[in-house]
């Protein structure tokens, strides 16, 4: 598989749960801009056969490699981002995982009785981000208690390993110019913003500006019944140069912190 199919087999599997992801494309397109993504993100469950050890092999296979490491320990979360080895234009990945460990019991042990279903050979090629969920779908009840302590072990119960969002590269816009042009834009389409910790998070000291809509919401399939629970979002990015010229191509955990909250289900439309 080439990266570029990765992305498109990604983006294949966002755009039905994030339908405003293909109406943003259509309003820039309109405009006549071109849309890079400068990033995507996946959530897993650390000491797992989905783990961080696990996936990293299969973004290798892919041509990245590892630049840094993040640290939410208040989301009990931590992540590295991978840039690709030759082709500065591709996308970046950032990657995350919960340590269910330090939740409370009874949520480490539903967190638990998922791990123990996913076949400890699941991920064998990049295939394994392609959202095929790893376990049975929990129950409703079970979704409930995990998002209640933790939006992200929620969440990931729900959906598994996916693209939980895609980024434009507002560098590479030439319709807007600025994260508040941007943040303007989506407002005035009707668009909601994640509002936490501000609609933009990071600043042009920290070369990295960013801005997130709240998660559309998609029908899940639960063990014991259907329910409407946030899906995927949309992210934009702008970066900034840093004393030697080149933009910065890291991550900003501050500005991390808050974008998870993308898909918190009180933000739900
Ligand atoms: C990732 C949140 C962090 C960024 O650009 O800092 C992020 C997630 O929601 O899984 O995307
Ligand atoms: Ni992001």
């Amino acid at each position: 598989m080439t990266c570029d199919q990765f992305f498109q087999s990604l983006w294949a599997q966002f755009v039905p749960v994030t339908p405003q992801a293909e109406h943003i494309h259509a309003l820039l397109s309109a405009r006549g801009d071109h849309i890079h993504n400068d990033h995507v993100a996946f959530r897993t469950f650390a000491n797992s056969p989905v783990d961080m050890a696990h996936l990293v092999p299969m973004l290798k296979r892919l041509g990245y490699r590892h630049h840094e490491d993040y640290d939410f320990s208040s989301k009990h979360l931590s992540a590295s981002s991978f840039l690709h080895a030759e082709d500065p234009g591709a996308p970046k990945i950032f990657l995350s995982e919960l340590h269910d460990d330090r939740l409370s019991a009874q949520n480490h042990a539903r967190v638990r009785a998922l791990v123990a279903q996913i076949p400890s050979d699941f991920v064998a090629g990049p295939e394994a981000f392609f959202g095929a969920l790893p376990w049975s779908p929990p129950t409703f009840t079970d979704y409930q208690a995990l998002a209640d302590e933790s939006e992200y072990a929620g969440w990931l119960a729900a959906w598994g390993l996916r693209a939980n969002h895609f980024t434009v590269d507002v560098n590479r816009l030439s319709s807007l110019s600025s994260i508040q042009a941007v943040n303007a834009f989506l407002i005035d389409q009707g668009f909601s913003l994640n509002l936490s910790g501000g609609a933009i998070k990071g600043t042009p000291a920290d070369l990295l500006e960013q801005s997130s809509t709240i998660a559309d919401s998609a029908t899940v399939s639960f063990a014991d019944g259907a329910h409407t629970v946030p899906s995927c979002f949309y992210e934009f990015a702008l970066r900034h140069a840093d004393a030697s010229g080149n933009l910065y191509p890291g991550f900003v955990a501050a500005n991390a912190n808050k974008i998870f909250e993308s898909t918190d289900r009180r933000n739900l439309k």
